[in-house]
């Protein structure tokens, strides 16, 4: 039985799912963050989500805990073989959602901790949004002719994008209205066994 420490709506909606698709036993513990108890803080000294912690291990950073979970359900799918063509292109784009898109979200969200409370925002947030264009611009893309992000097949970077595509009201809806394939994915993926189950509750969505 593992804890999962969980933000509503956040990028730990994604690690919801894939507890969801495997069937990993687990309790979630909502996380409020202007109130980050001692436990979670031991989980994530940085005090984010999401953490995982059970069996011996505090596990953070949501691709990890993903990987993880997929390498022990490997009948779920979510992560074909990383030597072949389809887990070359599953971890490339895994590594796209975490560690090229998210970072640029975290600019839109909080762009106090890139200029001060005080600075300017405007400008920080200009080219925050012009990042995040060309970053969805590749994934969208690759979703003309595919239905998921590393090919025809759902995978786990499929599950994080399809959270984050649910934050463009902080760009005037203007992902989905741009790219209409991106509202077709996260929908399609949203909507899949299992993983239903790791988006009900969320994003505003029953
Ligand atoms: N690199 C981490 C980033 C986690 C992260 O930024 N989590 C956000 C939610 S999306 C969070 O906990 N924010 C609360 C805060 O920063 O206080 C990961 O991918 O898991």
């Amino acid at each position: 039985m593992f804890d999962f420490y969980h933000l509503g709506s956040s990028c730990s909606v994604a690690v919801k799912a894939a507890l969801a698709k495997t069937g990993e036993p687990h309790r979630v513990i909502p996380v409020d963050p202007s109130h980050k108890d001692e436990a979670f803080l031991a989980a994530n000294p940085l005090g984010k989500v999401p953490a995982l912690v059970g069996e011996g291990l505090t596990l953070t950073e949501g691709g990890a805990i993903n990987m993880w979970l997929s390498a022990r359900h490997p009948e779920t799918g979510l992560m074909p073989d990383l030597a072949s063509e389809e887990g070359a292109m599953a971890l490339k784009w895994l590594f796209y959602v975490y560690a090229t898109l998210h970072p640029i979200w975290i600019r839109l969200f909080y762009p106090e901790r890139f200029c001060g409370p005080k600075g300017d925002h405007a400008a920080p947030l200009r080219l925050a949004e012009e990042d995040l264009f060309k970053t969805y611009a590749l994934i969208a893309k690759k979703l003309e002719a595919h239905d998921y992000v590393a090919g025809d097949f759902l995978s786990l970077a499929d599950l994080y994008l399809a959270a984050t595509v649910h934050w463009e009201g902080k760009v005037e809806n203007r992902l989905t209205r741009r790219w209409p394939q991106l509202a077709a994915h996260r929908d399609r993926v949203r909507q899949q066994p299992a993983i239903a189950e790791g988006f009900a509750g969320e994003f505003g969505y029953d």
